[in-house]
C-alpha cells in the first residue's frame, strides 16, 4: 500500500511505536522553534536539563510577542533570551524582525523535514511539505536536547481541492469553509492533507494561511505536498538548495475524505467568538464597523499586503474605521517600502505598526467597548482582544481592506470589476538576515543575563496514593488556553513570573478563582469537551500547578494542552459517561483512591464524589511512558529521577 505525505513525513523520522492511529509514536526533530511568549520557558527548562549545546540541524528562537517594552520586564526577558541562545547554539531572530512562522516559511523551513515550535501556529511550515507541530515549551526544550518527540500516531483526512479561487476569494475563506466543516475540534488527533487539482493553483503563502489555521481545528499539523510552487518560492528565497519534492503515492490511503471546490467558495467571516462560527460575508453586508486589523501569522505575508494595497490605493479609509496593518516579517514590509505599496497603506489613512504579533495577541489595539473589529487573524476567543465585549470577526485581507474603507461589512466580491487583486509571487525576495544573530562557536565564555523578572518555575511532586480535593472550578466546552491563562498587554510580560500570572488564572470566566483555589489549597477543576483549545502556552498548565490543581476532569481534551498538564504532572482524565459531567458541582468534595498505583498500572478510575454520594467512572488513556511522567509528578521530575537512578 502506498503512502500519504503525512505518513512519509512521519516514517522518515519514526524513532520508536508502530504507525498505527491513536497509538503512541516518537519522532526525531530536526528543527526548533521558539517565540519570546513561551521562549522564556523553554530556555529555562532547557538550562535545567544540563545540556551545553542543542543537538538539532537548526534551532531558532523569535522576539515577536511581546515587543511593546512598557517596562523592563520584556526587555529582561529578551536579553535573558538572547544570551542564553548565544551560550546554547541557538539562532536569535531581533524584535522586529517578523514574525516567528512568517520568517521560519521565508528563510529556514526545508520540505521533509521535521519541526517542533513553542507555539500552536508552528504548522504554518506545512505550507511547504514540512512536519511542522505545535508543542509546549518543555517538549521543545527535550527536542533542543536531542530527545525525541512523543505524540499520538494521527489519522490522516484527506481535503480533496477542485477548481480555482475566484477574484477576491481568499485562502482564508478556504480555511473559513473547512472550520464550518469540520469545527474546532474536528481536527483533534488528525493530520490534515491538501491534494488534488486545486492544490497547483495555490501558492506557497496561501498554502501557508491555510495550514497556519489548521491549528484552529485542533490538528495535529496540516500540511501540502512539496512541488514546482514550492521551488519557485524557495527559489525566490534564495534556497533552491533547500528543495525536495513530497507528494503522496497514488494509492495512498486516508482515513477521511473532505472536498472543497475552490471555485464554488465567496468571501466568508468567522463570527465572535469561534473560529468556527462561520457565516457568508454577504450575510453581513452592511453591518456598522469600527476597527479593521490586518496582519498576524495567518494573512501577513507579501502577496497579502500586495493585495490590500491594490484596494487601499487612491482610496481612504472611513471616518469610523481605525485600520491596523502589521506586515509579517521585515522582508514584506522592506518590499512594500521599495516598490511603493507602503506609501498607497499610508496614504489611506492606514496606521501602519511593527512586524510583530500585536493585535492579535491584544498586545495593544484593543477595540472599544463592544467594537467590531475585522481581523485577519486566526483567533477570535472572547476577550482575546483585550476588550472583554469587543467583537471580533476573522475574514481574509481582502474583506478586510474592502470594509476598512467603506466603513461596514463589505463582500469584497462587489469590488472584483474595480480592483485587481491578481498579485504575482515575485521572483526575487530581498534577502536580508542581518537580523538574525548566529549563536557563539564557544558557548562557556557567554554571560546569560537573569534580570528580576525572571523567576523559577513550578515543579510538582510525586503523585501520592490518594488525592482529595474539592472541586475549585467547573467550566463549560471548548474553553481555550485564553480563558485558562489570558495573554495581552497587561499580563504577556510575565510569562516568566507564574507567581504574579496566578491572579489572572480564569479571569474571564471566573475572577475569583485564583483565590478560592489559594483558600481550597487546589482542588481539581471539572471541564467540557474540547478543553485547553488553542494555544500552546504550557502557562495554562503550569500557573494551574502553582495554584494546587491536581487533576482536570473533562468530557476531552485539546492535544497541545493534555501533553503540557502531563508534562507538569497534572492528572487529564475524562468522564467515562459524558452525561457524569452533571454530577459534580462547584465545591464538591472529590477524592481518587489508590490513584498512583491506577496510573502507574492502568485500571478503571473511579472518582467518588464524596458531597453527593455518587461514584463516577473516569478514563485514564495513557501510554506507558505518560503513566510515568503523572507518577513521577511531571517530565522534570521524571527526568532527574531516572538519571539519579
Ligand atoms: C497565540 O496565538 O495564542 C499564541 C500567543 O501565539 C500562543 C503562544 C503563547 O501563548 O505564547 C500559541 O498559539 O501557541
Ligand atoms: Fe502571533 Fe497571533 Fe500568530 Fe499567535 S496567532 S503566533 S499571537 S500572530
Amino acid at each position: 500500500m502506498g503512502l500519504n505525505i503525512a505518513q512519509k513525513l512521519i516514517k522518515s523520522h519514526l524513532v520508536s511505536g508502530e504507525m498505527i492511529p491513536g497509538q503512541e509514536i516518537s519522532i526525531k526533530i530536526d528543527q526548533t522553534l521558539t517565540q519570546d511568549a513561551t521562549g522564556t520557558m523553554a530556555y529555562l527548562q532547557f538550562e535545567a536539563m544540563g545540556i551545553d549545546r542543542v543537538k538539532t540541524e537548526l534551532s531558532l528562537s523569535y522576539i515577536d510577542h511581546n515587543t511593546l517594552q512598557s517596562g523592563f520586564e520584556n526587555a529582561d526577558d529578551h536579553k535573558y533570551i538572547q544570551t542564553v541562545c548565544k551560550k546554547h547554539g541557538v539562532y536569535f531572530s531581533k524584535p522586529g524582525n517578523g514574525i516567528c512562522h512568517q520568517v521560519h516559511l521565508e528563510r529556514f523551513g526545508v520540505p521533509g523535514k521535521s519541526l517542533v515550535g513553542s507555539d500552536s501556529h508552528t504548522p504554518t511550515c506545512g505550507g511547504i511539505g514540512m512536519l511542522a507541530i505545535g508543542v509546549g515549551g518543555l517538549d521543545v526544550a527535550v527536542a533542543m536536547g536531542g530527545g525525541a518527540f512523543y505524540l499520538n500516531m494521527p489519522s490522516v483526512v484527506k481535503v480533496n481541492l477542485t477548481g480555482k479561487l475566484r477574484p477576491m476569494v481568499s485562502a482564508k475563506d478556504v480555511i473559513l469553509k473547512l472550520l464550518e466543516i469540520l469545527s474546532v475540534k474536528g481536527g483533534v488527533g488528525k493530520i490534515i492533507e491538501y491534494s488534488g487539482e486545486g492544490v497547483k493553483t495555490l501558492t506557497v503563502p496561501e498554502r501557508a494561511t491555510i495550514t497556519n489555521m489548521g491549528a484552529e481545528l485542533g490538528a495535529t499539523t496540516s500540511v501540502f505536498p512539496s512541488d514546482e510552487m514550492t521551488y519557485e518560492f524557495l527559489k525566490a528565497q534564495g534556497r533552491e538548495k533547500d528543495y525536495a519534492p513530497l507528494c503522496a503515492d497514488p494509492d495512498a490511503e486516508y482515513e477521511e475524505v473532505v472536498e472543497i471546490n475552490l471555485s464554488e467558495l465567496s468571501p466568508l467571516a468567522a463570527c465572535p467568538h469561534s473560529p468556527d462560527n462561520v457565516v457568508p460575508v454577504s450575510s453581513l453586508s452592511g453591518k456598522q464597523i469600527d476597527q479593521v486589523c490586518i496582519g498576524s501569522c495567518t494573512n501577513s505575508s507579501y502577496t497579502d499586503m500586495m493585495k490590500v494595497a491594490a484596494i487601499l490605493r487612491g482610496r481612504t479609509v472611513a471616518e469610523n474605521v481605525s485600520l491596523v496593518i502589521a506586515p509579517g516579517s521585515r522582508q514584506v514590509l522592506t518590499m512594500l517600502a521599495e516598490n511603493g505599496a507602503l506609501a498607497d497603506i499610508v496614504a489611506s489613512g492606514a496606521r501602519v505598526v511593527e512586524c510583530a504579533c500585536g493585535p492579535c495577541i491584544g498586545m495593544g489595539q484593543s477595540p472599544k467597548s463592544k467594537g467590531v473589529s475585522l481581523r485577519t487573524f486566526n483567533r477570535n476567543f472572547e476577550g482575546r482582544s483585550g476588550t472583554k465585549d469587543g467583537q471580533v470577526y476573522l475574514v481574509s485581507p481582502e474583506t478586510a481592506a474592502v470594509s476598512a474603507v467603506t466603513g461596514v461589512f463589505s463582500d469584497p466580491m462587489t469590488l472584483a470589476n474595480e480592483v485587481d487583486v491578481s498579485v504575482k509571487m515575485p521572483e526575487k525576495f530581498e534577502i536580508n538576515d542581518n537580523m538574525i544573530i548566529p549563536p557563539a562557536k564557544e558557548g562557556e565564555e557567554v554571560e546569560v543575563v537573569r534580570g528580576p523578572n525572571i523567576k523559577p518555575f513550578p515543579l510538582n511532586t510525586e503523585l501520592p496514593e490518594t488525592l482529595e480535593k474539592r472541586a475549585v472550578l467547573k467550566v463549560g466546552d471548548n474553553i481555550t488556553t485564553d480563558h485558562i491563562m489570558p495573554a495581552g498587554a497587561k499580563i504577556l510580560p510575565y510569562r516568566s513570573n507564574i507567581p504574579y500570572l496566578s491572579q489572572f488564572c480564569f479571569a474571564v470566566c471566573d475572577e475569583s478563582f485564583p483565590e478560592r483555589a489559594k483558600e481550597w489549597n487546589g482542588g481539581f477543576i471539572i471541564g467540557g469537551s474540547n478543553y485547553g483549545q488553542g494555544s500552546s502556552r504550557e502557562h495554562a498548565a503550569l500557573v494551574p500547578l502553582y495554584l494546587g490543581i491536581k487533576a482536570v476532569i473533562t468530557k476531552s481534551f485539546a492535544r497541545i494542552h493534555k501533553a503540557n498538564l502531563i508534562n507538569s504532572g497534572i492528572l487529564p482524565l475524562t468522564f467515562k459517561n459524558e452525561e457524569d459531567y452533571d454530577k459534580i458541582e462547584l465545591g464538591d468534595t472529590l477524592k481518587l483512591e489508590n490513584i498512583k498505583s491506577l496510573i502507574e498500572n492502568g485500571g478503571e478510575v473511579i472518582l467518588i464524589n464524596e458531597t453527593k454520594g455518587v461514584s463516577i467512572p473516569l478514563v485514564s488513556d495513557f501510554s506507558e511512558r505518560q503513566r510515568k511522567l503523572l507518577s513521577a509528578g511531571g517530565l522534570l521530575n521524571y527526568t532527574s529521577k531516572s538519571v539519579n537512578k
